[in-house]
C-alpha cells in the first residue's frame, strides 16, 4: 500500500496523467481509503504549485495537474453534482472579478473529505448573490477565495454586505487564496488560512464550537 501510494504522489509530480489515474483505480481496487488517495494527489499537485513558483514548471503544467486532480477526484467521489448540498455547513466561491478556481476546487473538496457539507457557488461571485445564499440556507460559515488585488476589495463589500444584511445570524467569514493578515484586517474577514487543511480544520473547529457538527466527526 506504501508503495502505490508513494508511486502515485510521484506520477502527480511528474504529471503523468494516465499513470495517476491507473493507480488511483488500482488504489481503490487494492482498498486504500479513497480520501488517503485523493490526499495523496493532492500533495502531489501542492508540490506542482511550488516548483511552479520556483520556475520549474510552466503554467500550461500547472492547469494540467488541476485536470488530473479533477479527474481524480471524479473517479474517487464521482461527479460534484453528486455532493449532498442540501443544508451546507459552508457556503464557498470564489469572489467577484476573480475567476482562478484550482486552489478553491482542491479546498471545497479537501473539506468534503472532512465531512462538511460545502456548497460551492463557483467564481466571480458577487457580495448579492452570496448573501442571498447565505439567507436561503441559513449555513454557519461563509469561505470566500480570491487570488487577485481586486479581489480584496470583494471580500470586503462581501463582509459588509453580510453584516449588514444579516446582523445576529452572520456567518463566520473566512478567506483563502493570497491572503494574509492585513488582507484579513482589511477585508473584515474573521479569519485567513495559508491552505486547504488549515481551512478544514478551521472550519470543523467552528463547527463543533457552534454545536453544529458533532465532535466524533473530526477525521
Ligand atoms: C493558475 C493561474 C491562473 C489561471 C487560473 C486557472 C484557474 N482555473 O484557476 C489563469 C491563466 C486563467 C489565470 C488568469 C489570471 N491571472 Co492568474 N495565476 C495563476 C497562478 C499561476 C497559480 C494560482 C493557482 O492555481 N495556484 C495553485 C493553487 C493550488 O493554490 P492556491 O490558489 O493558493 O490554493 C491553495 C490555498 O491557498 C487554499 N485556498 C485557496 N482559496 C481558499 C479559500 C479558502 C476559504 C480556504 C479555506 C482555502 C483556500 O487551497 C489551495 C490548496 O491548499 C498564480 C500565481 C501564484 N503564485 O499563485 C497567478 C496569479 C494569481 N494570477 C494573476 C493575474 C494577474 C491573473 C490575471 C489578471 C492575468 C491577466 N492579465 O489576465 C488573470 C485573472 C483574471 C481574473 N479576473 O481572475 C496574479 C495576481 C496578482 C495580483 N496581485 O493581482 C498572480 C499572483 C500571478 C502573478 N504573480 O502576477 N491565472
Amino acid at each position: 500500500m506504501k508503495t502505490v501510494r508513494k508511486i502515485l504522489v510521484s506520477a502527480m509530480v511528474r504529471i503523468k496523467e494516465d499513470k495517476v489515474l491507473s493507480l488511483v483505480r488500482h488504489g481503490l481496487s487494492e482498498g486504500i481509503d479513497p480520501y488517503v488517495i485523493l490526499e495523496d494527489v493532492r500533495i502531489g499537485i501542492d508540490i506542482v504549485a511550488d516548483m511552479y513558483s520556483q520556475g520549474k514548471y510552466f503554467l500550461a503544467d500547472l492547469v494540467m495537474a488541476a485536470e488530473i486532480y479533477k479527474e481524480a477526484q471524479q473517479i474517487i467521489l464521482g461527479s460534484p453534482e453528486d455532493e449532498q448540498q442540501e443544508n451546507p455547513q459552508v457556503i464557498f466561491g470564489t469572489v467577484e472579478k476573480d475567476i482562478h478556481d484550482i486552489g478553491k476546487n482542491i479546498a471545497v473538496t479537501t473539506m468534503r473529505q472532512y465531512r462538511i457539507t460545502v456548497l460551492d457557488m463557483g467564481v466571480d461571485v458577487s457580495p448579492d448573490v452570496f448573501v442571498d445564499k447565505l439567507q436561503e440556507t441559513g449555513a454557519p460559515i461563509l469561505c470566500m477565495s480570491g487570488l487577485i488585488s481586486d479581489a480584496y476589495d470583494s471580500m470586503k463589500k462581501t463582509v459588509s454586505l453580510v453584516t449588514e444584511k444579516m446582523n445576529s445570524l452572520k456567518p463566520i467569514t473566512v478567506i483563502g487564496g493570497l491572503v494574509n493578515e492585513s488582507v484579513c484586517q482589511y477585508t473584515g474577514a474573521d479569519y485567513w488560512v495559508k491552505s486547504c487543511t488549515d481551512g478544514a480544520n478551521l472550519c470543523l473547529k467552528i463547527l463543533q464550537e457552534t454545536e453544529k457538527m458533532p465532535l466524533s466527526n473530526s477525521r
